[in-house]
Parts: structure tokens; C-alpha cells; sequence
């Protein structure tokens, strides 16, 4: 270990992890010492990491090299054997989850704020992952948010790694060895999936555009859709990892996603459009003037993942987060299969993956993936789609439109207020809270309330609870919305209302969306008074 340095520190009180790791402003990272503290917190609060190995990589924004640096120098002072390091810095989250799986690792890093804006004035963030790939569940980010409001040093080495370099370095006693982010991915997915179909349809005339949105999923998607799916290189856009995502916004909805959208709604618009989030975890999928909802997306690849190598042999069991619709729900009681409702946040998913009850999960922020690794994988949904349409031979509307001919449509959407004032936001919450207990029987504008109530959750496999996951009211009718405060943002809060209502096989499904759900989006804002207390007359995101 050499002679590491002990540095003294002052705690900070808001190292609290939040739905995915502990996301701030860029200038608060660059408080003193405050990487470092809750780097050395990580450590402090999981011995099996000291003398252990570990994988470490990030989306390529600002402050990733830095981090970089100061995570490998912590890492060798605190006695980690050996670090994986992606090339330059880069690594997927599904990436570092698999690489951690496939090469049994103690852990790892991943150096993302994942869809929150990046750049010098954007965000910043950690995630750390146990050694089943997975999200560190609560407890564990309890416990190291409680060493950092004690900690008073850190120990640290001296040295510096090149990141460029692929192969193997030493810093002090530590090996790191650098590789290539995407090799491993790449080889995943053609274990996954057929390549040869997807090739061919590709060759076919069938047209694809794959928007990177400059974050992590470029290289990625050189090498899977480029070199290893023939895909000419012009069909994939903002391919290049910026160090302010090119200052967009790398959430793949309507609004940031807004390029995609508008080329898939043109006039020459490609069979097959997608795009993916900052740090390759989430995605969206379109058709030819065709948006698939996130939640159908889910659905639809839980119907259809049996016509795919890696799951031939059909699944096990389905799981969502609460808010996500429950068209995933129809498709495991069609399939005779359990499902599961977790909270939002892809480290609810770990027990039930573990365990073998599910194999696919998803949420309604376009998070979908499966027991191949154990974080959300948005490359992964996309090759899934075009496997299928491969194997099915028919478009991503004709595809989507069947599925809700044999279960029905759940019309879909999610309201964001952004950057709201934290008081505010918390009134909205409150006033729902309070009227939960009187609601039931009410009626409001053709919807009668059947019950209301605050989502808890009982881990089925270590009965660990998680209370307060969201205000939920459903109606007779099977409609229902969700409300609940984002556990991403930095700045100020941003209020979530989830709307859903359901109409059978026979049913309309041409309603327009914003129609379908705007007596619910009503009904919503009369009980909390949301649009008045947060001062907005419309969402600052609807996807
Ligand atoms: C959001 C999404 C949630 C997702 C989380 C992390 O959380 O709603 O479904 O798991 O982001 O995704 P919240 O608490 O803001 O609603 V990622 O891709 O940003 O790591
Ligand atoms: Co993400």
C-alpha cells in the first residue's frame, strides 16, 4: 500500500444517495475534500472492497477525468487490489454492471448524473454498484451517508493513471488495467440476441436512426450498430461523448429528445428510431410517426421475448415500478407468470433478479432490461425491438398496435414540474396526503374513486420495507394517477404526476393521448391544487 496519505477533513451533511446515487451541482462537487469524502465513505463502509477488485468508468462529462483520478489514488491508499477501467473514462452503467458480474468484482463506480444536463455549470454524480452488478440498495447508502456526516480524513496516494492506454498500470501496490468499454457490452448483446436477423433486416431497406444525444452510448453504438450490424455511420447521431452532452439534456423524451422526434415525425422519417439517456440505462424507441410509450415498450418486450436466442425459453416473471402502467401486468397473467410492483429505482429489481422470480423489469422512465446484468440497459430494449421486428417482420406500429388489440391499451403519460420550489412542492404532496383517507367514493368529472393510498413496499425476499413511494388514486373505471417527488434533481424539486386509464381490446385506441388522460391531469390538479401552489399553468416535461 506504500505510504498513503492521511488527510484531514470536515464533514459535509448531504451525502444522501438519492433514486441513483448521489447527484449534485458540478460547484458542489468542487467543494473541498467533497469527492474525496464520500469517495473514502464508500470505502470505509465496505471492507470486501479493500484488497478486492473493482470497476470504474463514467458518461464522459465534466469532472469525469477528475474523478477519475481521485477515485483510482483512494482506491490504492485504501488497499484495492485491482481497478477495471474503462478507456478514457468511459463506461455505460449496464456496461459496469456486467463487467462487474463477468468478472466477479467487489463493486463499482460509475461516474454519471445520468439524464441530468451536463458541463461546468450541469450536474455531477456517483453511482456505486455491489458485486451482483446491481444499484447499492438502501442500507447500504444509509450507511455510507451516515460515515460521511462523521468522517474527519481520507487516505489518499499520490500518481497519476493514463487513461488512453489500454492494458495494465500500477498506482502504488493498485493494478489497473484500462479496456475497452464496449467489447464485453458488445459480445453480451450477440450472446443475446440474433445478429444475423438484425443484419439482414437492416440490409433490407429497413431504415434506423440512433441518437446518442452526446452522451455515453456513442462508441457503444459504433461498435454494435456500425461495426457489428453493418449500420452506416450517418444513421447514428451525436455519437460523440461531450463533456456537456453538447448542451442538451440527455433524457430520451419529447421534449429533450426533440431532434429524434421531430425526424421520425418528418417527412422522410427512418422505419425505426431511438435514443438513449447520459448514461445508457434508458431509452425510447419510436416508429415511423409512431412514439411507443415506455411502459408498452415493457409490455410488449415481455410478450415477445421468447421469439429472442437469450429467451427462447420464455420468462420467468415480470416486474415494474409502481407509477409504470400495468399493461406489463396483462402480459404475465396472459403468460401464466408472476409480476411484481417495487418502488421507482432500478435497485428494487435486485432481490427479485437474484432470486430468479422475474427476468424482465421495467420502468415507466424508459428503464426496461432483463437478468442479463442487474441495472437498466437501454442498448439492450433497443436490440430487443429490433430482434423482434426481425423475427415478426412487421413495423413498430404494427407490432404495438396487435399488442393492444389482444390487451388493450393503457393510454400513458407523466406530467413533470421541474426546478419547483422544495416548500411548494411538499404543500402539493401534503394536501394529497391529508385527503387520501376521505377520497374513496368521491366522484370527480365522470371518475369515481375506488381507493387511495401511499405506496409501501415489502421486499418479498428480505422483508426490508420502503415506505411513502408515492401517492396513488385509483377509479372505478381502472384509471388511476400517481404523485411523487423525484429523487434526481438538484435543483429545487420537480414534482411527478403519472396518469393512467385503461380501455379493453375492443376499445378505442386512437384516442389522442393528452385527451385520453386530460380529465385525469384534472382531477388531479382539483384535489392538490398543484398547477396554483407551484405557480405553473402546464408541466415542464409531459411524456
Ligand atoms: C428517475 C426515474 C426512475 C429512474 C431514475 C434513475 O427517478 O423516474 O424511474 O430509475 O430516474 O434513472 P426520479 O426519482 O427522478 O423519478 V437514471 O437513468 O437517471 O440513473
Ligand atoms: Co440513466
Amino acid at each position: 500500500m506504500g505510504s498513503f496519505k492521511q488527510t484531514q477533513t470536515t464533514p459535509y451533511t448531504d451525502q444522501k444517495p438519492g433514486t441513483s446515487g448521489l447527484r449534485k451541482r458540478v460547484s458542489v462537487f468542487q467543494q473541498e475534500n467533497y469527492l474525496e469524502n464520500f469517495v473514502q465513505s464508500v470505502f470505509s463502509t465496505l471492507p470486501q472492497l479493500i484488497g478486492g477488485k473493482i470497476v470504474l468508468g463514467g458518461d464522459g462529462r465534466y469532472l469525469n477525468n477528475h474523478a477519475i483520478q481521485i477515485i483510482l489514488r483512494i482506491a490504492s491508499a485504501n488497499g484495492v487490489a485491482e481497478v477495471l477501467l474503462g478507456q478514457d473514462g468511459i463506461l455505460s452503467t449496464p456496461a459496469c454492471s456486467h463487467l462487474i458480474r463477468k468478472h466477479g468484482c467487489n463493486g463499482g463506480f460509475v461516474l454519471s448524473a445520468s439524464h441530468n444536463p451536463a458541463g461546468e455549470n450541469g450536474d455531477f454524480g456517483i453511482k456505486f454498484n455491489v458485486e451482483n452488478g446491481g444499484p447499492a440498495g438502501t442500507s447500504i447508502t444509509d450507511a455510507i451517508f451516515e460515515f460521511s456526516k462523521s468522517i474527519s480524513s481520507y487516505k489518499i496516494n499520490e500518481g497519476q493513471i493514463d487513461t488512453s492506454l489500454i492494458g495494465t498500470q500500477k498506482l502504488e501496490g493498485m493494478t489497473v488495467t484500462v479496456i475497452d468499454p464496449v467489447a464485453d457490452f458488445a459480445d453480451l448483446m450477440e450472446s443475446l440476441f440474433d445478429f444475423n436477423a438484425i443484419r439482414s433486416l437492416l440490409a433490407s431497406g429497413f431504415t434506423l436512426a440512433f441518437d446518442a444525444m452526446h452522451a455515453v452510448t456513442g462508441p457503444y453504438a459504433k461498435t454494435i450498430f456500425g461495426t457489428r450490424l453493418g449500420l452506416p455511420l450517418e444513421n447514428l447521431l451525436n455519437a460523440v461523448p461531450l463533456p456537456d452532452f453538447g448542451g442538451g439534456h440527455p433524457d430520451p423524451n419529447p421534449v429533450y429528445a426533440k431532434s429524434l422526434f421531430d425526424l421520425m415525425y418528418g417527412l422522410q422519417s427512418p422505419d425505426f428510431g431511438a435514443a438513449s439517456d447520459g448514461d445508457g440505462d434508458r431509452y425510447i424507441v419510436l416508429g415511423s410517426k409512431f412514439y411507443v410509450s415506455p411502459s408498452d415498450s415493457l409490455a410488449i418486450i415481455a410478450a415477445n421475448a421468447h421469439l429472442t436466442p437469450g429467451y427462447k425459453d420464455g420468462i420467468t416473471g415480470v416486474a415494474r415500478s409502481m407509477p409504470t402502467s400495468r399493461a406489463a401486468d396483462m402480459v404475465a397473467e396472459h403468460l401464466k407468470i408472476p409480476s411484481f410492483e417495487t418502488p421507482t429505482g432500478w435497485k428494487y429489481f435486485g432481490n427479485l433478479l437474484e432470486t430468479g422470480q422475474i427476468t424482465i423489469c421495467g420502468e415507466e422512465s424508459a428503464g426496461t432490461s432483463s437478468d442479463h446484468i442487474r441495472e437498466k440497459d437501454g442498448l439492450w430494449a433497443i436490440l430487443m425491438w429490433l430482434n423482434i421486428i426481425a423475427v415478426r417482420k412487421q413495423s413498430v406500429e404494427d407490432i404495438t398496435r396487435q399488442h393492444w388489440k389482444q390487451f388493450g391499451r393503457h393510454y400513458y403519460t407523466r406530467h413533470d414540474y421541474e426546478a419547483v420550489k422544495k416548500s411548494k412542492a411538499e404543500a402539493v404532496m401534503n394536501t394529497l396526503r391529508e385527503s387520501l383517507p376521505d377520497l374513496t367514493g368521491q366522484q370527480l368529472l365522470g371518475e369515481t374513486v375506488k381507493n387511495a393510498d401511499s405506496f409501501n413496499y415489502i421486499d418479498p425476499v428480505d422483508g426490508s420495507v420502503a415506505k411513502n413511494q408515492g401517492l396513488r388514486v385509483f377509479f372505478e373505471s381502472g384509471a388511476r394517477f400517481v404523485m411523487r417527488l423525484s429523487g434526481t434533481g438538484t435543483e429545487g424539486a420537480t414534482l411527478r404526476l403519472y396518469l393512467e386509464s385503461y380501455v379493453g381490446p375492443d376499445g378505442n385506441h386512437n384516442l389522442d393521448l393528452a385527451q385520453a388522460t386530460s380529465a385525469l391531469a384534472q382531477i388531479a390538479d382539483e384535489l392538490t391544487h398543484l398547477k396554483k401552489t407551484v405557480n405553473r399553468d402546464r408541466p415542464t416535461v409531459i411524456s
